[in-house]
């Protein structure tokens, strides 16, 4: 049978040795067209512009794959890649954007918190901190309501590139004094990329059972 070369993508994922296959599947706002194959999904959430695509994107090695932009609130529906046959990787609208309207913010919100309680397959929830910011307020909301919903979830530091060793140390003891203890993460250099992929392994594989 022939594949669909075109919708495909297969790429060693940065530094991680690891070639994974990954496709877009739908994008939408609306419980009753998300997947129904009954997969294990790993979701991304985190504030706008934290960097949640761009993870999404180096941890399948496509660049393009989940779009990306310096404008925050790029991700504005709910967005399901799935990565070798075997699992999705959700990929949810930022939250804390302050500059759009109160009704669309209320829109997202419920979007997000309806796919956190309601959705049978999550598998593990990953929450993106950028390193430079650390837990905000709207962070620490998300990570309250994951653990009253007694979803499981880690803690991702991302664009550690952008800061120097010393900064770096700083901002990550900051993160891990409020709360486990943060993957350092840069979509840039591809840091962080081989831990993010055991964890996700290890979730994945104890979902199975
Ligand atoms: N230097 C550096 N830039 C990054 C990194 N990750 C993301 N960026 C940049 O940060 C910006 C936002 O990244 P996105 O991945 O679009 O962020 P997002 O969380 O998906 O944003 P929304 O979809 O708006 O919620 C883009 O300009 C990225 O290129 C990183 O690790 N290092
Ligand atoms: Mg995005």
């Amino acid at each position: 049978m022939m594949k669909p070369r075109r919708r495909w993508g297969a790429a060693r994922a940065g530094g991680s040795g690891k070639v994974v296959q990954a496709e877009f599947v739908v994008s939408s706002a609306s419980p009753d067209r998300f997947p129904s194959d009954g997969l294990p999904e790993i979701a991304f959430l985190g504030r706008s512009n934290a960097g949640k695509s761009s993870i999404i994107n180096r941890l399948v090695g496509q660049r393009g794959l989940a779009h990306t932009s310096n404008r925050p609130g790029r991700t504005r529906t709910i967005n399901f890649y799935r990565v070798d046959q075997a699992f999705y990787f959700v990929d949810l609208p930022g939250y804390g954007y302050a500059e759009v309207s109160r009704e669309q913010t209320r829109q997202w919100k419920k979007l997000i918190e309806d796919y956190l309680r309601e959705r049978k397959t999550l598998a593990l929830a990953v929450i993106v901190l950028d390193v430079r910011r650390g837990w905000m307020e709207s962070d620490q909301a998300l990570r309250n309501w994951l653990e009253h919903f007694s979803r499981r979830y880690l803690v991702i530091a991302t664009k550690i590139d952008k800061l120097n060793q010393a900064q770096q140390k700083g901002g990550l003891e900051a993160i891990a004094q409020e709360a486990g203890s943060p993957v350092p993460f840069s979509a840039l250099t591809g840091r962080g990329v081989r831990d993010l992929w055991q964890a996700i392994s290890k979730t994945l594989n104890q979902s199975q059972m």
